[in-house]
């Protein structure tokens, strides 16, 4: 019984935190075709089907080899019918019809286009579609109002929808460390979300940020966006105070996925000389997003007092489903997983944890590294 397809399918569990899913696998056209799905349910404000679609294409991102024939999908986890039938045509004809007609579809493009816009969300995006909005340039001239995060996400939509290489969240970090080690001596910054997974572009940067004597972090990020401000280093930030306080999270609040670390999302202006010394401008091929000396690029800093450091870790490095089915199996454990702390409900108490691996062993879990977790 050990040989065969069947002894692969068997033992795959159906939580993505059971299963280790590197960055490159096999099956990419059947995930792309799934995803692209996922991504135009949530345009329709349908989570339950987004997420049954991306449960599908993370599950076929774990395979050891391409998938060549249906037969090869009997007995996995989390392939509905509805995935199947896609799978089904793309592996007979090359291409499913649901995917390419939604992917040509008009909703499907103007959403993509104005929730591509930062600050923006589905609601949003949705509204503007209904009054005829199609485009982020359709709205500089129009009567809609936008708050300062979507003014910044219009004016530098070219520059944000460039994916953020590897080298420039290095740069980035070594910008971010030296802001910290002006205002606070100590102070530690980890590189988080997508690059920790080992991805060589993302959508923005990702930082935690500690100190190793409790309670020294408090105040922290005004001080480090003022050093960088005073540098002409940021174009836009927003920063939120610490609102978590421990005794108040349980049971009076259910965990949420949103975390309530102080926290700064920001755009920084990234100067172009050390990428241009790099990779010397192919002769004026170049966009219009890149002629400018400078690159408009995400970056969120998030500080955590370092007796929650391990959670923020872990809650931070992703992927997003990663993350929802850790929760989610903590839940069906009688445990609650925040990025903040590791609550057991019945035995009422906190487990404390000061590394990654303590929390995989907390909840039973066989541990994941990073590079795996692209689930
Ligand atoms: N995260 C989360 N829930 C949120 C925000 C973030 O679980 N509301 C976690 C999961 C993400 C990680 O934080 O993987 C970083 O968020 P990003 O949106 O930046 O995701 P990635 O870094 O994984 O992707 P990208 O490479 O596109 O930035
Ligand atoms: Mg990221």
């Amino acid at each position: 019984a050990k040989s065969g397809p069947s002894a692969v399918t068997n033992t795959m569990g159906a939580y993505a935190c059971q299963r280790k899913t590197p960055l490159e696998h096999h099956n990419a056209v059947l995930t792309d075709a799934l995803l692209l799905l996922a991504e135009n349910a949530d345009f329709c404000t349908n989570e339950g089907r987004s997420v049954a679609f991306k449960r599908a294409a993370s599950v076929l991102k774990a395979l050891p080899g391409p998938v060549r024939r249906m037969e090869e999908l009997q007995g996995l986890p989390c392939l509905g019918e509805h995935c199947q039938r896609v799978i089904k045509e793309i592996l007979e004809h090359g291409a499913s019809s649901e995917v390419e007609m939604t992917r040509h579809s008009e909703h499907y493009q103007a959403m993509k286009a104005l929730t591509g816009i930062f600050g923006v969300g589905v609601k949003t995006a949705e509204q503007w579609h209904r009054a005829g909005i199609r485009h982020p340039a359709d709205l500089v001239s129009s009567e809609h109002k936008l708050n300062r995060a979507q003014r910044a996400g219009v004016e530098y939509y070219e520059h944000l929808r460039v994916p953020v290489t590897k080298a420039e969240a290095d740069r980035i970090g070594e910008i971010v460390k030296r802001a910290v080690d002006a205002v606070l001596l100590g102070a530690e910054i980890t590189l988080t979300g997508g690059f920790r997974r080992g991805k060589q572009t993302g959508h923005d940067v990702d930082f935690l940020i500690t100190h190793p004597d409790e309670g020294r972090e408090e105040g922290l990020l005004p001080k480090v966006v003022s050093w960088l401000e005073a540098r002409d280093l940021l174009l836009y930030q927003k920063t939120n105070k610490n609102s978590y306080l421990e005794a108040k999270e349980w049971p009076a609040r259910p965990p949420s996925n949103m975390d309530r670390f102080e926290r700064c999302f920001s755009i920084f202006k990234l100067q172009r000389p050390w990428a241009a010394l790099e990779e010397p401008p192919q002769s004026g091929e170049r966009g219009a997003a890149e002629t400018p000396g400078w690159k408009a690029v995400r970056v969120d800093l998030v500080v955590t007092p370092v007796s929650q450091f391990a959670f923020a870790l872990l809650g931070w490095t992703g992927s997003q489903l990663f993350e929802r089915d850790l929760r989610r199996w903590a839940g069906q454990k009688g445990m609650s997983l925040s990025s903040h702390a590791l609550y057991d409900c019945e035995q009422k108490r906190y487990l404390r944890a000061t590394s990654e691996e303590e929390i995989f062993a907390h909840l039973g879990l066989e541990y994941i590294p990073p590079g795996e977790r692209n689930a």
